[in-house]
This record gives C-alpha cells, sequence and structure tokens, in this order.
C-alpha cells in the first residue's frame, strides 16, 4: 500500500489506474491509500466540460489536451458514461491512443461509468480527481454528458465548469434555461463551422446578459472548432483568466470547501448504506421492520428512526 501510494505520487500511470480500480470497487485499501495521498492534492485546476451529447466534448478535450501538453502541463482526463449510443462519436481514449499524444506519460484518461444515485456522478470520481491531483497532473478535466444530475454535480467538483453548446439549439437551449446558466463558467459554442453560429452565439450571449446582471463576472461565450483546433487557444486563454479570477476573488477557496463537503458527505452516504444494507444484523431487522410496516403495527418514520436509533448508540 505504502508502494502503491508513493508510485501514485511520482506519476506512475500503471499505479494510478490501480488506485482508481480498488476506489471504483470500494476497496479498503483504497480508503487507506486515499488518507495518505490527500496531504498532496490541491494543485490541480479541475476543469467540468458538460454539454448536450455529441456536442464535440471529446474533441475538445483532445484539442485542450494537446495545447496544455505544449504548454508543459500535465493532463487527467476523466470521461464520465462516454459510452452513449446516441453521438457516435469515437471515444477519446481511441483518439488518444491514434494519436501524438500516444504514450505520452503526462497524460492520464479514464473512463468511468455513472453508478451514482439517480443518475448523479459515480461517488469514485471524487477520489480519482484526488489520484490525479497528487499524481502531478496540473489540469484535471472531467466531462459528463448533460443528461440528469451528473453535470449539476459536476460544478461540485470543477473549479472551472465550461458548458458546450453547438449552432442550431433549440434542445439546447431549453437545456440552458434549465439551469445551466448557473453552472457554466465559460459558454463554449462549439462546431462553430456550421450555420447559425453567430445567432447561436447571440442567444447564448442574450440569456448570460439576462441571468448574470448583478454578477461582477460576465460569463463569457466563445466560438471554437474543436475539429480542427480553431478557437481552442482562446479558450485555453479564458480558462486560465477564469482561474486567477477565482483565486483574486477568494471563490477558489470557497468552491474546494464546497467541493470537500459533497465529498464528504457522498463518503458518510456511503458508509452509512453499506452499514444499513450490507450488514446482516440490519437486514434482518429492517426485514423485521418491513413485515410490521405491512401489518400497521409500525409506520415506516418510527422504523427510520429505530434503525438510526441503533446506529447512533
Ligand atoms: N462539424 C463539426 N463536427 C465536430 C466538431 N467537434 C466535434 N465534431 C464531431 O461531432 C461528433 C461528436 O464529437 P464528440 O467529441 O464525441 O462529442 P461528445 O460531446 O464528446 O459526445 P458524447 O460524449 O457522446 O456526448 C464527432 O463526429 C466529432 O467529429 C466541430 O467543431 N465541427
Ligand atoms: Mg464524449
Amino acid at each position: 500500500m505504502k508502494d502503491i501510494v508513493s508510485k501514485v505520487i511520482r506519476g506512475d500511470s500503471r499505479a494510478i489506474a490501480r488506485l482508481i480500480t480498488l476506489a471504483e470497487n470500494n476497496d479498503p485499501v483504497a480508503a487507506e491509500a486515499m488518507k495518505r495521498i490527500h496531504p498532496y492534492t490541491g494543485k490541480a485546476h479541475v476543469i467540468g466540460v458538460t454539454g448536450v451529447l455529441g456536442s464535440g466534448k471529446s474533441t475538445l478535450i483532445y484539442e485542450l489536451t494537446r495545447w496544455y501538453r505544449r504548454q508543459g502541463k500535465k493532463v487527467g482526463v476523466i470521461a464520465i458514461d462516454p459510452t452513449s449510443p446516441f453521438s457516435g462519436g469515437a471515444l477519446l481514449g481511441d483518439r488518444i491512443r491514434m494519436s501524438e499524444l500516444a504514450g505520452d506519460d503526462g497524460v492520464f484518461i479514464r473512463s468511468m461509468g455513472t453508478r451514482g444515485m439517480l443518475g448523479g456522478l459515480a461517488s469514485a470520481v471524487y477520489d480519482v480527481v484526488e489520484i490525479l491531483d497528487a499524481s502531478g497532473k496540473d489540469v484535471v478535466m472531467v466531462e459528463t454528458v448533460g443528461v440528469g444530475q451528473a453535470e449539476v454535480d459536476v460544478i461540485k467538483i470543477a473549479d472551472t465548469t465550461l458548458v458546450v453548446v453547438v449552432p442550431g439549439l433549440g434542445d439546447s437551449i431549453q437545456t440552458l434555461k434549465a439551469g445551466m446558466m448557473e453552472i457554466a463558467d465559460i459558454f463554449v459554442v462549439n462546431k462553430a463551422d456550421r450555420e447559425g453560429v453567430d445567432q447561436t452565439v447571440a442567444e447564448v450571449e442574450n440569456l448570460v446578459d439576462i441571468t448574470s446582471m448583478d454578477n461582477d463576472r460576465k460569463t463569457p461565450v466563445l466560438k471554437t472548432v474543436a475539429r480542427d483546433g480553431s478557437g481552442v487557444k482562446e479558450l485555453v486563454d479564458e480558462i486560465e483568466k477564469h482561474k486567477k479570477y477565482l483565486k483574486l476573488t477568494k471563490e477558489f477557496e470557497k468552491q474546494r470547501r464546497l467541493r470537500y463537503e459533497a465529498e464528504l458527505v457522498e463518503i458518510i452516504r456511503k458508509r452509512l448504506m453499506k452499514l444499513i444494507f450490507d450488514e446482516s444484523t440490519f437486514k434482518e431487522k429492517i426485514e423485521n421492520l418491513l413485515d410490521k410496516i405491512s401489518k400497521k403495527e409500525i409506520d415506516p418514520h418510527s422504523a427510520a428512526e429505530e434503525i438510526l436509533s441503533k446506529i447512533l448508540k
């Protein structure tokens, strides 16, 4: 265990992959390793990339990764649920394996399923971010498809959140209205080679104007063509500017605190669920209580209190 931790800190990709697998499997070894990893974390800039299916998130992350590598920065990528059957986009991992980044030890990419509750982020994501951070990655990007709870959760993890939209919005504008406005630190109108891009930019800017009237920072709206890399340098600059803004306004620490809060709650939730539903003593107790609830001998609220009192004593 000592070995895996020191290897991760040295940036050893195989050790990183192994520890991530242990964390995903809720292996007790991972929990112990994570305790020792924490002091080495906090340096990576965590960037969330979310947006509708097939909007070009993976392609954009690939291009961003190339830029960061040229700047000598090390990059970690976590792609959540990338196996969407809808977009037909190539997986980021495949793209990287076939590219100049293949065999580059300064890049680590990992795909994860959404196994979280109610379609939220898989709880191991917090661990994976910490592992990549401790392994010396300067930038950690987290890709989530803009459906369900996952993209809302991503802001709890990310310092900077990119929301990717495409021309000919329709659906996407609805998504924006339904809460994406608040989570975007930077809007990216990708596929700017397509018709209608200027109208889409105008629409998004209009929404930004309405929703950020009282904010001291106006959410920038950028155009990119991820497929050929245009606009990506400007995006890199804008991401850096946002980081500086966070540091200047002390928002950085505030947001990190929120991330730790979400992580702490998640760890406690996971442990409690395991305690209640995996331990055989409780299983029996729950079965008994369910019988009683069915027979109206007890109500669900009192039954819950009974279980909790056993844990809390
Ligand atoms: N025309 C055009 N196509 C693009 C651009 N960027 C990406 N694409 C294409 O759009 C498709 C989807 O790209 P991905 O990068 O896989 O999109 P994604 O958002 O990661 O997709 P999911 O993860 O499945 O939601 C692919 O065929 C890309 O080649 C662009 O700037 N212009
Ligand atoms: Mg993708």
